[in-house]
């Protein structure tokens, strides 16, 4: 048997898999994991069909005029820092474009290895996947709590009463609240008594076993935030309890929402005066109460503000740092360092469009121009790192045509894709069942404290090499200077021992811990997981303010509610006939755009599909499975229509992540069955939140041509 964590989504479900050393006989939810109790969702279920895909690459490719061909790892590195180093020389630094996916988060050595390759190569133009998802949160809480990663989890497993916004942890298995099981912890919740709630312009899988779902007009969650916050304010029915002599700008805030009234907010929002003023009274009078938002409420125009109001409402109602609210983690290797008042934020801007860096990076919508406007710091060579930006970014069509300009590119990635195959050079790592896991960021964003060490059950094959040695052969190539001898002996578990025994309970913590305390090997011993307790109070020692308060007022929140207002005053737009606000999907079969690859996740009915109200679909003379055209400003794709009753009128339903049958793409089994079409060919770059520079895939808004 051997125990592992899955590291697909953010789950961190414990997997028990039965092998003879060579094939992987079943794979099973492992019962002894202390956080994920035997959860299991198909994905996970099907890591070894993933480790045998033969439309993995197993050796590094070049592109050449007869297709790519297979060649050695040297060859494959020599290329890379031959040509980037060029392009630095002549153009400078800039002239590098790096972009990460998704997976980059979920492969510590990847993590532990990737800050020291950016350095190396010190460009602006830095991007991720971030700026097109939670990149709101961490904005709200840096500029709240003085860093990023303090980011407030809702203690699912002891509140009585939950309001979820945008988002749909049944299919998702939960984001920014690692809750492996979360079905089952949404259920306890009803069962010990008290209730959540789910507000979403679609009746989804999580809100069809609420106890109660409104709908939501999409991109309208501002207006209703603050006419909690109306509420709360107005009827002086704030208490900070604990907090109350840890913050700044409470004055500031009690009057912010004052022009927000239920009543006026009913319209834009599409949800009743009364149900605002009935869900607040709950939600303030539920001792144990939390309010949750996620990536509907982050990937909208309005989304920095979103998170900046849902921390600041269960602040003022005291369902915050406390039990059953908003919490916060205590990981066995922290993510929140301890250096206090470093403000990484528009220390530099893009070069097109001005954005401001944040975290050092740039907003993913803006890559696209700065890699075809001329001038100098033009993006000339690309990086990508377990990323498909293609099918995932704000105008991927756009990106698909500039990536052909570049004068060079390489992919670390485990597939040919629609991203990858624009790449010069694409370098295979070895994946699941061949790496070692630990959870570096997940276990800072769980909803108890864990900690569990996998080993790789199978050697690399075919000489393939992790992500971490990727990283390590390409720094060391494009380092000017000889790199530290720490940095060339290290491993990502030498690094990772060395962080848990300075962590929180590491043998290095206290005097106390020196024998009693945590280490790699003793977290190895324990092959189901170390259960390290839920939740506790970590205020106010966890901020790093310099004033070591909670900012409930950053002016840079409060300055963008002043555009709000205008907004808002401005009214609302009605739709035209033909017209939908454009919403996501996410189903529990797939993940993002790269798990259309295996049979038993793809097979069934198409679900890449537009839902749309039946009501709707009446009016516009449609059935069940016509084709529809739907057309933005930057694009138009041709999908079949899903009737449901479950959509808002007036909104439409899209996943992302389709589109394989792109020219170019070698994923066989999903260009047979699970081809589709890209949400993000339509989705229009433009369409930023202001504040954060966060993509704004949701409220955009479409033709629906017959
Ligand atoms: N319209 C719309 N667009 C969206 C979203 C949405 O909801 N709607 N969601 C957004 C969100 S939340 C995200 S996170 C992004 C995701 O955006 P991306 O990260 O760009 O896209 P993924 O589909 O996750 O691509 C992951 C890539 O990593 C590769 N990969 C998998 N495992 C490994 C590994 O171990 N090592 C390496 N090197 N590569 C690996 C896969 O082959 C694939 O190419 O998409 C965003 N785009
Ligand atoms: N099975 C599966 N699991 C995944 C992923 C996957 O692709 N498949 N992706 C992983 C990733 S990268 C992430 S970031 C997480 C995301 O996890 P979640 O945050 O749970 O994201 P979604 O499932 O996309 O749910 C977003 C919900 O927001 C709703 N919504 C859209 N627009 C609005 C709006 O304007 N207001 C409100 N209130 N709601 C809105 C949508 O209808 C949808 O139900 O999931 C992760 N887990
Ligand atoms: S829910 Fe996420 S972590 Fe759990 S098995 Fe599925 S993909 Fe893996
Ligand atoms: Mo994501």
């Amino acid at each position: 048997m051997h125990y592992r964590v899955c590291n697909f989504c953010e789950a961190m479900c414990g997997l028990a898999i039965e092998h003879d050393g060579k094939q992987v006989l079943s794979v099973k939810g492992d019962e002894k994991d202390p956080f994920s109790k035997g959860s299991i969702c198909p994905k996970g279920a099907v890591i070894a069909e993933m480790y045998n895909d033969p439309d993995r690459l197993r050796k590094p490719l070049k592109k050449t005029s007869s297709g790519f061909v297979e060649i050695g790892w040297e060859e494959a590195f020599d290329i890379v820092g031959k040509r980037l180093n060029a392009i630095r020389k002549e153009q400078g630094n800039d002239a590098v474009g790096l972009y990460f996916g998704n997976p980059t988060v979920h492969n510590y050595g990847a993590m532990m290895y990737v800050a020291d390759f950016k350095k190396t190569i010190r460009t602006k133009n830095n991007f991720s996947a971030t700026s097109m998802d939670q990149l709101p949160h961490h904005f709200a809480s840096q500029f709240m709590f003085g860093n990023g990663m303090i980011v407030p989890i809702p203690d699912i497993n002891r509140t009585d009463y939950m309001i979820i916004m945008g988002a749909n942890p049944s299919a998702s298995n939960g984001s920014i609240m690692t809750a492996a099981g979360v079905q089952k912890r949404l259920r306890d919740i009803q069962q010990r008594g008290g209730k959540y709630i789910v507000i979403d312009p679609r009746k989804t899988e999580t809100a069809k076993s609420a106890d109660e779902h409104l709908f939501i007009v999409p991109g309208a969650d501002v207006y209703f935030l603050l006419a909690m916050l109306h509420i709360i304010t107005t009827e002086k029915k704030y208490n900070l309890k604990k907090l109350t002599s840890h913050v700044i700008g409470l004055d500031k805030v009690l009057s912010i929402a004052t022009p927000y009234s239920p009543e006026s907010v009913s319209s834009i929002t599409g949800i009743a005066a009364e149900d605002i003023k009935r869900i607040t009274d709950e939600y303030v009078n539920t001792e144990k109460a939390v309010l949750y938002g996620r990536m509907g409420v982050s990937t909208q125009e309005f989304g920095g503000l979103c998170n900046w109001l849902i921390n600041l409402i269960n602040i003022l109602t005291g369902h915050f740092d406390t039990e059953g609210g908003a919490m916060f983690t205590n990981p066995a290797v922290p993510m929140v360092k301890n250096k206090v008042g470093h403000k990484p934020y528009n220390r530099w801007k893009s070069r097109v469009q001005g954005l401001p860096e944040f975290q050092g990076e740039l907003p993913v919508s803006t890559m696209v121009e700065e890699m075809t406007t001329k001038g100098k710091g033009q993006i000339k060579a690309l990086v990508t790192h377990a990323g498909n930006p293609v099918l995932s970014s704000p105008n991927g069509g756009r990106l698909d045509e500039a990536l052909d300009q570049l004068e060079f590119m390489v992919s670390i990635d485990i597939y040919l894709n629609e991203t990858t195959k624009h790449a010069d050079i694409i370098l295979p790592p070895t994946t699941g069942l061949e790496v070692d896991h630990y959870d570096l960021i997940f276990n800072s964003f769980a909803v108890s404290n864990t900690t569990k060490f996998s080993e790789a059950l199978f050697p690399p094959k075919y000489g393939q090499l992790h992500d971490w040695q990727i990283f390590k052969n390409l720094t060391k190539r494009l380092s000017k200077k000889k790199l530290p001898l720490l940095y060339r002996v290290s491993t990502p578990k030498l690094l990772l021992k060395l962080a848990l025994l300075n962590g929180p309970y590491g043998n290095l913590s206290s005097i106390k811990r020196l024998f009693t305390g945590l280490n790699l090997r003793k977290i190895k011993r324990s092959i189901h997981g170390i259960d390290l307790g839920p939740l506790v109070p970590m205020f106010p020692k966890l901020l790093r303010t310099e004033d070591q308060k909670i900012h409930l007022a950053p002016s840079l929140f409060l300055e963008q509610l002043e555009e709000l207002h205008v907004a808002f005053s401005d009214g609302k737009n009605a739709l035209a006939d033909n017209e939908f606000h454009l919403i996501g999907r996410r189903h529990l079969r797939s993940n993002n755009s790269w798990m259309h690859n295996v049979d038993k996740l793809v097979s069934g009915k198409n679900r890449c599909t537009a839902m749309m109200n039946t009501q709707d679909a009446e009016r516009l003379g449609l059935k069940e499975e016509d084709e529809v055209k739907v057309k933005s400003r930057v694009g138009e794709i041709k999908i079949p229509i899903e009737l449901t009753k479950n959509m808002m009128p007036g909104v439409i339903s899209i996943p992302h992540g389709f589109g394989h049958t792109r020219k170019g793409s070698q994923l066989k089994v999903a260009e047979a069955h699970a081809a589709g079409v890209s949400f993000n060919d339509i989705s229009d770059h433009n369409r930023i939140d202001a504040l954060t520079g966060n993509a704004a895939f949701s409220g955009q808004i479409v033709k629906v041509i017959t």
